[in-house]
């Protein structure tokens, strides 16, 4: 039977050129600076963000914790959307291993905090206030669908910012998707950010980690933030070997995924019993609500399970479902065809 797995870009394996690249790494001591595969990625990654310096990390949830550390003391405040990753998946995270305060400010559906919003958040000089020192945002936004930030939106963060002379850091898990759905360089889309933070093992699938990019100072603490959280590797020039294939040659591909995600959500809003908005999705995240009485998405997604089609309960009524290399046209048909089977 056909196997659609659909529930995260996170599940992509390592293409046949990266387990090439893996295997011959050349490796040495990372934590010593002496890894020159490692090396490598991070100069690749700093010049494509058009940063001074870059790190390599375990994960996407290491990278945001090691840039807020970087970026604010004990008891200081982050400005972040209620629907933040980091707010929301990181098991909290930056309270509970780094005691800096979020403070959130609701997120608009499409992934932005509205800038009048944000700016009246920040505090001022007040002994009874924590001391605001960081704005974070999400590009692309995981749970509103995707959406991208486009440059014009992150510039007006960046006036903000600078303003009030706090930092900006973007989590850009999915920055590439972000860059190829709105047409410009990767560079453009971070040169408001202090920090900026994007994932290899997502839709560019290499099989871990996650490089955060930003000035050479800033670098300099999160190099120390990362090891104090244990994210010190050694020979991880195996990994970065990965890494460098997925910059090279996964970037532009990811294209492929967003027409596959606007192939699902057209069909998907085709399905009676199923709610979405088709013309939401910009780049490879659905989400979709099942709105038949007496089905919720738990026992939806349990039935496509059965059909060789993997998607992932996003809550009571809503499924998620995220394109990535290892989909195909003709699996997102195959996928289609299951729901309305089922839907029936
Ligand atoms: N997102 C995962 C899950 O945790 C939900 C997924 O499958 O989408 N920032 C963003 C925007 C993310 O979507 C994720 C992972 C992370 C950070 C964390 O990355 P990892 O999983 O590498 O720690």
């Amino acid at each position: 039977m056909l196997h659609v797995e659909l529930r995260s870009d996170t599940m992509t394996r390592p293409t046949p050129a990266m387990r090439k690249a893996m295997a011959a790494a050349e490796v040495g001591d990372d934590v010593f600076g002496e890894d020159p595969t490692v090396n490598r990625l991070e100069s690749m990654a700093a010049e494509v963000l058009g940063k001074q310096a870059a790190l390599f990390v375990p994960s996407g949830t290491m990278a945001n914790l090691i840039s807020q550390m970087a970026h604010c003391g004990r008891g200081d405040e982050m400005i972040l959307g209620n629907l933040a990753h980091s707010f929301y998946y990181e098991q909290g995270g930056s309270a509970a291993v780094a005691a800096i305060h979020p403070r959130t400010v609701p997120n608009q559906s499409d992934g932005k905090i509205p800038l009048g919003e944000m700016e009246a958040a920040i505090r001022g000089d007040n002994i009874h206030f924590p001391r605001t020192r960081l704005i974070a945002l999400e590009n692309t936004h995981n749970l509103c669908g995707g959406a991208p930030l486009e440059p014009a939106y992150l510039k007006s963060v960046g006036d903000i910012v600078r303003r009030h002379g706090i930092k900006l850091h973007i989590d850009g898990a999915r920055m590439f998707n972000a860059a190829v759905a709105l047409g410009v360089p990767a560079r453009q889309l971070a040169v408001e950010a202090d920090s900026i933070s994007f994932c290899l093992s997502k839709g560019l699938a290499a099989p871990v980690g996650s490089v955060v990019s930003g000035g050479k100072e800033f670098i300099q603490a999160a190099r120390r933030a990362r090891k104090i959280l244990g994210g010190g590797m050694r020979q991880a020039g195996v990994l970065a070997a990965a890494g460098i294939v997925a910059l090279t040659e996964m970037v532009d591909r990811l294209a492929e995924d967003h027409a596959n995600a606007h192939r699902l959500a057209t069909g998907l809003a085709g399905v009676s019993g199923l709610e979405l908005d088709p013309g939401r999705y910009k780049t490879n995240i659905v989400y979709f609500d099942v709105i038949k009485p007496g089905l919720n998405a738990a026992e939806l997604v349990a039935a496509l399970q059965k059909e060789g089609v993997r998607m992932l309960a996003a809550g009571p009524r809503t499924i998620r479902a995220v394109t990535h290399y290892e989909v195909t046209a003709r699996d997102i048909d195959h996928a289609l065809a299951a729901m309305a089977r089922l839907m029936k």
